[in-house]
């Protein structure tokens, strides 16, 4: 069934190598929601703090071969999680399928992220501005998945100084960022009240890269 406002299914270039992929979770959110309680459990959802000591109001875990970090230290990206000292869960198969698809229909074949991380938005979180730095080869994409309620997303282009542009991000939404698009200027804007079936008043947001 299709209503006339529906646009999943569309594929929509934000910039250039940004392509939005608007409902291509769709088919496995309830898959990707059971293996995100499965990745928390075994390494729960934290906030952390970054360098300048401020608490992130978002909190966030992660799955695959490496998992993203902040500390007092730096932002880094860790075999291990450091609350447990133990290897960050497994990448769920459901996870490294639906990012390879999506970043093959966006034009980057053959894409295995081996890092996963989770954020979990509740009302009030934020993530301002910045780039996506601390991986390896700026070659590869990053893929990311929104699952729950509405965000608005905004980002502009490599300088802090370039003009932003704002993008409604949907549950079941998936963006591929790669190319010229890579090292842009992005963030979230304070989650709005909101609720969603699925994760109630939540937004989830997978970002899979590959970091090593
Ligand atoms: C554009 N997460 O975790 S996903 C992050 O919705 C992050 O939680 C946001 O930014 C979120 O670092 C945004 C979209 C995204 C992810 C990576 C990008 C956009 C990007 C890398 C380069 C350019
Ligand atoms: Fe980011």
């Amino acid at each position: 069934m299709q209503n006339l406002f529906d646009t999943d299914g569309e594929i929509e270039a934000l910039a250039p190598g940004a392509m939005l992929l608007r409902g291509r979770a769709l088919g496995v959110d309830a898959e990707l929601l059971v293996a995100i309680e499965a990745v928390a459990k075994a390494a729960p959802f934290r906030h952390m703090v970054t360098p300048g000591g401020f608490e992130m109001s978002v909190a966030m875990t992660n799955c695959g071969a490496g998992g993203w970090i902040t500390d007092r230290k730096a932002y880094r990206y860790t075999a291990e999680d450091p609350e447990s000292g133990k290897p960050w869960p497994a990448m769920p198969a459901a996870f490294l399928a639906l990012a390879g698809a999506a970043a093959a229909e966006a034009g980057f074949p053959n894409f295995v992220p081996d890092a996963c991380l989770i954020n979990r938005y509740e009302t009030g979180a934020r993530l301002s501005p910045h780039q996506d730095r601390d991986e390896a080869d700026y070659g590869h994409p990053i893929v990311s998945v929104s699952l729950g309620v509405l965000a608005t997303f905004q980002f502009g282009g490599s300088k802090r100084s370039d003009p932003m542009q704002k993008v409604a991000l949907r549950h079941g939404d998936v963006v591929v960022w790669g190319g010229p698009s890579r090292l842009a200027f992005h963030g979230v804007l304070t989650l709005k009240d909101g609720e969603h079936l699925l994760t109630g008043r939540r937004r989830f947001n997978l970002t899979l890269r590959k970091a090593f």
